[in-house]
Formats: structure tokens, C-alpha cells, sequence
């Protein structure tokens, strides 16, 4: 490693000693949190009192106006502890069924902030045009959906909103009383009590009896309403206390998924009750946590507010768009019931009630809200060689060089911070970078490409100009007195962050991306449009800030705080950079950025990573969980760092970290900068070869990876999915997150995170045949579920294709992804136990936006018995379904014929392996054609009972296109 690389960092771990050191302490429990530990408490005071008290919030019943078209309903709401305090309450029911939940203070002392949907929706919702509503003397009710069978109730007194489906309770707010909307008041001197008591009219009676309600209510004291210290920080709370506290009831689900990013289980463990595994709700408050554990509910660097409720007769959600710290906590009073109680710092409330009821269809339901992840560039889906950091363009050429001569894939290598000078981003440090351009076009002559960080703090230096511009726009987040700009430590020192919430900071940003000089200001012509970004630090990370973050009270534009927007300002910055990088050339392409932080919505912009995880087996088995919760929330091209970004992983745990990154659906291998160098080419023998297996076996299946992308950027549907989401109805799977499927393909993995294993136990959920991938051993679950017993040596992965599937695969080891267009295709067919078989596979250019003008192959392959013979068929897909196509665009008219199938024309299939087959063929021929070449080993049928090897049809070199309709006939 070079000097001046050591120096950097070691200069910056003297400038903040703290930076670098796990602290818990640095980070607020919720009793260190004034609104939470005031949220918490009303809770216990609540379930101590039981019936004995009700919410003092109710509805006005003879304010509720209905909208024209009936979607829309409002009404003012009060609260009997503040008579004089308004609030209104506002129902909106979409087209598709999800209710809008809003309340907000009504000529308040000030604006509760409300922008937080805005930025998380991909467009305004369509309203229903099939509502309608009656009011009641004691609620107002509408019933909905295809059979009816969906009602919202919203009773007046105390106000409580109930969404049921078939008379059964789904989602409850408010069920539990603990609705609390702070509103916002002065900061004067309180009557006190005597004086009240004191007065004769016998209205002080009253009043005191209001105060003491009041007081139990809310504490009774002002605790941490004006001014907050947490460590040697002092918050200055200018605008006094405005939490909302929302209790959010699922009567009848017994677990639930979602708000990621916390490093926990997928079925989320209770924080409330005397056997709660965590003590602390689960936070969600974008921060950076060095070295954070592996079991907690403690916030991680992105927040999604999203949640599941499941149970074996319904999936149900809510999205709570809230962009300030937020903490929930959760109970199941029951096996079958859940409670979660959100306390929010501040903003108004603003909650999607998902109707469900499968778990597809919250997907899509949610998609439709926030939009799902644009069909990302191929390449992104390759292997992708990161390290903090690779010192020198030479180092980059030596890296690339030991995989070429390995015969390892690999699509892209990384630069982290020290490739920049001083920790300016975008400035080339020239004694290790002197050719950046050379370097990147010496990288990409394969088609690979470079990932290049730019974090978002700016060094202070008039002499650095995106630092300078930036400030002479003013467009930097300004410090709580509103004036001037906020300053914080961070790699590059003194630095300043630009306030993504001002429009003028966008295309000013975006200008900064580009490859040829612009007229006014710097460019980034030292790049290459092989180059693309990498966002880190966005929570914003802040060496000397509390909880090293941005100070809540610090200003952005619009005048609102920083605590307002905190959990959305990553997203911002990520989006902004994805933008810049989509349009820095003169053809627009798809951006890959990487980004530590997000928020719900921040899936339609590129990926996200688990951040600084550990060289532990409990990190690489957390990280599998992680991934799956936040595909949950939308965010679903997530991945974890391969190897533990701390540590010197041996041998053995970073093979099986390289079987759990080859189905993450972003597979990075990254290591900190105090690591030992750990390459896949560094590994002796036998570990070389077989992570040399291992990454072949991602770029074979990179089309069923690809695939299952587009299937997500139409439905929303994760690329790696749990098991509640693939068999809802079983129980079995509800708690399951150790092995998942990928996409609709139908493969099933369980990659190993333990040490020393040579066997596992892998659930199969249905009465099916599971085909051992690699051996093709046959498996058999059952209608009740089964366990089976399965060999995992080091070398061996757990992964099963389910009867019914047929996979798409390219078999030929390539350098990188994108010298695999040409290659043939395999494909297997593995039969279902009645003989039938299905898979889809997309194809595009994977570079640019030509797909979104049907430049793009979409086919189905089916295979369908009939008297004694087996027909396996390729048919157009896109052509029936333009509508369906990818991206979720419409395509007015789709051609079969167009650019992109006309560049792949020679592409054919050149193997056939069908699994399962009952007897020897007598013939396997095209159809209408000649008899093919074809090996038939005997074997277990698909419709068999028993376990074994299954019989297996090699048809060698079909000669089928495929982008062709084309049929093989088995007989
Ligand atoms: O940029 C340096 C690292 C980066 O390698 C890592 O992936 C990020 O999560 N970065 C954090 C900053 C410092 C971490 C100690």
C-alpha cells in the first residue's frame, strides 16, 4: 500500500479518534430519545390503566364532508385534553384499493412537515371511482373491492380507523388509544394547578380534572420538550415538542415483516413483554454504525417504513410515510395477533393501508405507490471487485490481469475514497492516478467497468470547485441559525454538504457529472462514461456530529429542519448522482450508483449495501436476512459486503461468503483498508478453484437473475424472495429466512453460514419434486412440508430447482458479462410431478433505454405432456403482453422483429437437459423436423414418491433459436 494512501487515513483517525471505534454509547437508546421514552411511557401508562381510559382524539361527526367522487373524506378531529386545538383527519381510497390515512394540525402555531410521500411516491395516486361512503351516528363506513368484502370504519369516538376484509379486523389505528399528535404550542409558563383549583366558579374543578388527564397523558413533565442533550451535543428544539405517537394493530397476523434496515431476523422479534428478545424498539434513523452488531434493533444507514402483517389467510401492510426518526415497537399479545406502536419525531400523519390480501398483491400495491427498481444495467449483475482501496491505476491493471489469469469472472473493480486527493471527489489524485481515462477505457476493453466513490461531503476550500460553486450558489444546508453554511469533519476535513432538497442543487449537480467540459464551472472530464458511482456516507455520516449524523436542528431549504427530512436525505443524493450519470453522454444509459443510505422509494434508483458488516459467520448469516427484509420493502437490489468488511476471513468462511454473495442480487466482495488483500486469485489451491466455481456459477445464471429483474420492475415482486411471500399459506415458512427462492425461476437455495458444515436440512414447502441442481438427486416435499437432509462440503452449495421450472442458462466461462451476448443458451426442464413445466427469460441490450421501445426478447418456455409424448415449447412473451413488457412501461406495439432481436439472431439453444422423465424416449425431434441428438440416462421420474437420482434427457445441440417460437417434441 503506498504512503500517502496510510497517511491519508491515519490523518484522519488522529483528527477524529472517535471515527473509528464501536461505541454503542454513540447511539441513542429510546430512553436517551425525549419523544420516544415519552412515547414509550404513554404506552405503559396506557396498557396499566387498561379499559379504565380511552383516547381523548374523536371525530366530529357533523364535519365530515364527503368528495364528489366519494374517494375522499374529511373531517376535523379533536382532542378532549386540548379543546381549543384543531386537527383534521383525511381518508382517500385509491383504485386499487389502499386507503390513505392523513391527519395534520389545523391552523397550528406552525406547519407540521408534509413532504415526505412527495418525495417517497412515484406519481399521485389515482383515486376510486367506485366508492361510497355512509355516515353513521357512531362511524362512517365504506365497503369495497371486486366481492365487497373489504370495509373501512372509521369510528368517531374514540377516533379509530379499521380496515377489515370478511367482517375480520385487518389493520387497526389507534385500536390501543395511543394515538398522540403533539401539537405545537409556545414555550410560556404554565398555569399551575392551585390557581386553577382556586377558582370559585367550580370550572376550576373541571380544568384541574382536564390537567390531570392531560398530565397523565402526556407526563407530567416537560420531558426534553424544549431543548434535548444527548452526550455533548444540545439539540435547541426551536419548534418545541410535535412527535406523533400511532399504535397500529393486526388482530388477526401473527408475524410481521419489513422496516428495514435492521440486523435481525426476517419475521421480526417483539421489543415489548418480558420475553422480548431486544428491550429497545426498533429505530429507524439513517446512521452510520461502525461495527454494528448482529442481532438488534438498532438503526442501520437506510430506513424504509414499510410493514407486513401475514398470516395463513391474508397478507396485509402499511406504509407510514414519515421522514424523521422514527422508533416501533412491537408485541404479539398472541401466537395470532400484533401490536406496533410508531413514534415519530415529527411531521404529520400520513399512512398507506395496504389491503393485500396475498403477498403478491401487497407488492404490487406498494409498487404502485413507490414505484419499482428500473431494469438496471446487465453488467451491474455481475461480480464486482471492491477494496478499501486499490491504490494506483497500476494496481487497478495488476487486479484485472490476476483474473484474466485465473480464468476468474469479474465485471467491474471499485475505487474508494483514496483516489481522490485529499478526499475531494471527482479530483484524481495524480501521483497514483495520473491516467484515469487510459486506465477505465484499459478496464472496459472487455466490456467491464469501473464503480468510483463520491461521498457527499465537501472539503472547504474555495480552491476545491465543486466546494466553491456550491457555495456561491448557496445551496449548501445551512446551520441552525439559518445563515451561512453547516460545517462537520469528515474524510476530507472541514467539510460542507450541498442541500439536495433545493432544486437549484440539481441540475448544477447533474452538470458536474458530465464527460465533456460544459461552459460554466468544473465537469468531469477526467472520466469516461465506463465509470459509475458509488454513494457512501449519505445517513449523512458526520465524524463530529450527535450520533454521527447532521445535527436535527441544521437548516434546508424550505426553512424546515434537518430532523424533518433525515431518513429521506440519502435518497436525495443518490437519486441526483443516478440522474447525473444517466445523462452525462449524449445517449442516455442506465446509471449503476450504490448507495448506503435510502428510503422507501430509493429501489427505483440503483442499489443499496448492507454497509460496514463483520468477518463473522453471525454477519454473513444476518446479511442473508437483511437483503430478504429490505426486498420486502421494495429495495431489492441489496447485497452484502463478500468477505465482512472487517476482518481477515480464512479460507473456508470466505468460500461460503462467496456462495451467499452469488445469490445476493448484488454481489460485491469488499474489505477495509486494514485488511490483508483477499482476491479470489490470492486463494490457494483447492479454495481457487472452487471460487472459480462459484463465480462461473453466477455468470451461468446471470439470465435467470436478469429475468427475475424485469419480472420486479413490472410487479414489485422481490428478486430473492422469502418463503411466506412463495407459499403463504403454509406456517411452516413463516419464520424461514435462511433459504429463499430466486424470483419465479423456481430455485431454491440454502447457502451455508456456519462453520465446519458438511450437511444441512433444507425445508421443502410443497407437495413437489426439488432436483438437486448440480446432481439432479431428486427430492420430495410434501403437502405438510418435509425436511431433507442434504451434503454441504465446502464445495457444495445447497440449490434445488422445484419441479415445474424451466431455467435458462448460459454454460460458457466468460471474462465478463458482457462478452456472454452471443453465447448459446442451456435449458433445463425440470419436470413438475404431473409431467408440465414453465420459465421465462428477458433479454435486452442492458445498456440503454432502447428496451423501453420494445428493443428487448421476453419468451416462455412451457413443457406440456400429452398421450406418451412431452412437448417442450418456446413462445413469444412480449407480443402477448406489451403491457407487462419491463420498467412498467406500456409499449404501444411490440415488434418481434426489432433491432435487438436482429443483433442476437444467431443466438440458439445448444443443450436441452430435461429432468424427470418416466420412460426412455423413442424419438426426440424439432417438430415437423429431424431426430435430434440425444442421450437418455434412466432414473427416478418426476411422478414418482421416492427420492433418487432422476432419469435425465441430454438433447445436444437442437438447433432452435432463441428468439425463435419453436417446439421439441419428446416420444
Ligand atoms: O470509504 C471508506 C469506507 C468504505 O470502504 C465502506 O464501504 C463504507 O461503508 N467508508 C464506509 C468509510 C469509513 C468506514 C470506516
Amino acid at each position: 500500500m503506498r504512503s500517502g494512501v496510510i497517511f491519508g487515513v491515519l490523518a484522519a483517525l488522529l483528527a477524529f479518534p472517535d471515527a473509528l471505534a464501536l461505541k454503542a454509547n454513540d447511539f441513542k437508546t429510546c430512553s436517551k430519545s425525549g419523544f420516544c421514552r415519552r412515547g414509550r411511557a404513554l404506552s405503559a401508562r396506557a396498557q396499566e390503566a387498561q379499559a379504565s381510559w380511552k383516547s381523548p382524539y374523536s371525530l366530529d361527526p357533523s364535519s365530515v364532508s364527503i368528495s364528489p367522487d366519494e374517494a375522499t373524506v374529511k373531517a376535523s378531529v379533536k382532542s378532549s385534553l386540548y379543546p381549543d386545538i384543531k386537527f383534521g383527519l383525511e381518508l382517500r381510497i385509491h383504485d386499487d384499493g389502499v386507503v390513505r390515512v392523513i391527519m395534520d394540525e389545523v391552523d397550528g402555531l406552525r406547519k407540521r412537515y408534509n413532504e415526505a410521500a412527495e418525495w417517497a411516491l412515484v406519481a399521485e395516486p389515482k383515486m376510486s371511482k367506485t366508492i361510497s361512503w355512509t355516515a353513521g351516528k357512531k362511524d362512517l363506513r365504506a365497503v369495497y373491492g371486486e366481492k365487497k368484502n373489504i370495509q373501512i370504519v372509521v369510528s368517531y369516538d374514540p377516533l379509530r380507523v379499521t380496515l377489515l376484509r370478511n367482517g375480520k379486523e385487518q389493520i387497526v389505528l389507534n385500536g390501543r388509544g395511543l394515538l398522540h399528535m403533539e401539537h405545537f404550542r409556545s414555550k410560556t409558563v404554565k398555569e399551575t394547578s392551585e390557581e386553577v383549583a382556586s377558582d370559585s366558579s367550580g370550572e376550576g374543578q373541571e380544568v384541574l380534572q382536564v390537567e390531570n388527564v392531560r398530565a397523565w397523558f402526556e407526563g407530567e413533565s416537560e420531558d426534553d420538550w424544549w431543548e434535548e442533550t444527548f452526550s455533548s451535543w444540545t439539540d435547541s428544539k426551536p419548534k418545541g415538542p410535535e412527535s406523533l405517537s400511532l399504535d397500529i394493530s393486526f388482530p388477526n397476523h401473527g408475524n410481521v415483516y419489513g422496516i428495514p434496515q435492521h440486523a435481525t431476523n426476517l419475521s421480526l422479534p417483539s421489543t415489548t413483554g418480558d420475553d422480548a428478545p431486544y428491550s429497545d424498539p426498533y429505530r429507524l434513523y439513517n446512521a452510520d454504525v461502525f461495527e454494528y452488531l448482529a442481532s438488534s434493533s438498532m438503526s442501520l444507514y437506510g430506513s424504509i417504513p414499510v410493514m407486513h402483517a401475514h398470516s395463513a389467510d391474508s397478507t396485509v401492510g402499511v406504509f407510514n410515510a414519515v421522514g424523521s426518526e422514527t422508533w416501533i415497537d412491537i408485541s404479539y399479545p398472541t401466537k395470532k395477533s400484533t401490536h406496533t406502536h410508531w413514534i415519530s419525531e415529527s411531521g404529520i400523519m400520513d399512512v398507506f393501508l395496504l389491503p393485500g390480501p396475498t403477498p403478491e398483491q401487497i407488492f404490487t400495491q406498494y409498487a404502485r405507490l413507490t414505484g419499482t427498481t428500473a431494469l438496471p444495467p446487465h453488467w451491474s449483475l455481475g461480480y464486482h471487485q471492491c477494496r478499501w482501496n486499490y491504490v494506483s491505476s497500476d494496481d487497478v491493471r495488476t487486479v484485472q490481469r490476476r483474473f484474466d489469469e485465473e480464468d476468474m469472472p469479474v465485471d467491474v473493480f471499485w475505487l474508494d475514497i483514496e483516489y481522490a486527493e485529499d478526499h475531494k471527489y471527482f479530483i484524481w489524485d495524480s501521483k497514483t492516478f495520473p491516467d484515469p481515462v487510459k486506465m477505465t477505457d484499459d478496464v472496459a476493453a472487455i466490456g467491464r467497468k469501473m464503480v468510483v466513490i463520491v461521498d457527499p461531503h465537501l472539503k472547504r476550500t474555495d480552491s476545491y470547485p465543486i466546494y466553491k460553486e456550491a457555495s456561491d450558489m448557496d445551496i449548501l444546508v445551512k446551520p441552525k441559525s439559518g445563515e451561512g453554511e453547516y460545517e462537520g469533519w469528515c474524510w476530507s476535513g472541514s467539510s460542507s454538504w450541498i442541500d439536495h432538497f433545493n432544486p437549484a442543487s440539481w441540475d448544477w449537480w447533474i452538470s458536474k457529472f458530465k464527460t465533456n467540459k460544459i461552459d460554466t464551472g468544473f465537469s468531469w472530464t477526467q472520466s469516461t462514461e465506463d465509470i459509475h458511482i458509488w454513494n457512501d456516507m449519505n445517513e449523512p455520516s458526520i465524524f463530529n456530529g450527535p450520533e454521527i449524523t447532521m445535527p436535527k436542528d441544521s437548516i434546508h431549504y424550505g426553512g424546515w429542519e434537518h430532523r424533518d427530512v433525515h431518513n429521506i436525505n440519502g435518497m436525495l443524493f443518490h437519486d441526483n448522482t443516478a440522474q447525473a450519470i444517466r445523462f452525462r453522454g449524449d445517449v442516455p444509459k442506465r446509471p449503476f450508483v450504490l448507495t448506503r443510505s435510502f428510503y422507501a422509494g430509493s429501489q427505483r434508483i440503483s442499489a443499496m449495501w448492507t454497509g460496514d458488516n463483520l468477518g463473522t459467520w453471525e454477519h454473513m448469516a444476518v446479511g442473508i436476512k437483511m437483503v430478504l427484509a429490505n426486498g420486502i420493502a421494495g429495495m431489492t437490489f441489496a447485497g452484502a459486503d463478500v468477505g465482512g468488511f472487517f476482518g481477515n476471513p480464512e479460507p473456508e468462511m470466505l468460500i461460503r461468503w462467496y456462495q451467499v454473495g452469488i445469490f445476493s442480487p448484488f454481489f460485491r466482495a469488499h474489505a477495509h483498508i486494514d485488511t490483508k488483500r483477499r482476491e479470489p486469485f490470492l486463494l490457494e489451491e483447492p479454495y481457487k478453484s472452487i471460487v472459480r466455481d462459484i463465480l462461473r456459477l453466477r455468470y451461468t445464471m446471470l439470465p435467470i437473475w436478469y429475468t427475475a429483474f424485469r419480472e420486479n420492475s413490472v410487479t414489485g415482486l422481490p428478486i430473492v424472495r422469502p418463503h411466506y411471500v412463495m407459499f403463504p399459506k403454509d406456517p411452516v415458512g413463516f419464520a424461514i429466512d435462511d433459504q429463499f427462492f430466486i424470483g419465479s425461476s423456481g430455485i431454491l437455495v440454502k447457502p451455508i453460514t456456519e462453520k465446519e458444515i458438511t450437511e444441512t436440512t433444507v425445508y421443502l414447502p410443497d407437495d413437489q419434486v426439488y432436483y438437486d441442481y448440480f446432481t439432479h438427486y431428486a427430492y420430495r416435499g410434501s403437502s405438510q412440508g418435509n425436511y431433507v437432509t442434504v451434503r454441504a462440503e465446502l464445495h457444495q452449495i445447497p440449490v434445488f430447482i422445484r419441479g415445474g421450472s424451466i431455467l435458462p442458462t448460459r454454460e460458457r466461462p466468460r471474462r465478463s458479462s458482457p462478452l456472454m451476448k452471443h453465447d448459446p443458451f442451456t435449458l433445463r426442464v425440470a419436470l413438475s410431478k404431473s409431467g408440465t413445466a414453465r420459465g421465462e427469460l428477458y433479454l435486452d441490450d442492458g445498456v440503454t433505454y432502447s428496451h423501453q421501445q420494445g428493443e428487448l426478447v421476453w419468451r416462455e418456455f412451457v413443457a406440456e405432456p400429452s398421450a406418451k409424448t412431452t412437448r417442450i415449447s418456446s413462445k413469444d412473451l412480449a407480443s402477448a403482453n406489451p403491457s407487462q413488457t419491463v420498467d412498467g412501461v406500456m409499449l404501444e406495439t411490440y415488434n418481434p422483429k426489432n433491432a435487438f432481436v436482429k443483433e442476437i439472431e444467431e443466438v440458439r439453444v445448444e443443450k436441452v437437459v430435461v429432468l424427470g422423465l418416466s420412460n426412455k424416449p423413442k424419438s426426440v425431434k424439432v417438430e415437423n423436423g429431424a431426430e435430434l441428438y440425444w442421450e437418455y440416462i434412466p432414473g427416478v421420474p418426476a411422478s414418482d414418491k421416492k427420492e433418487g437420482t432422476s432419469s435425465v434427457l441430454h438433447i445436444k445441440d437442437p438447433k432452435v433459436i432463441v428468439t425463435e417460437d419453436w417446439a421439441i417434441v419428446i416420444s
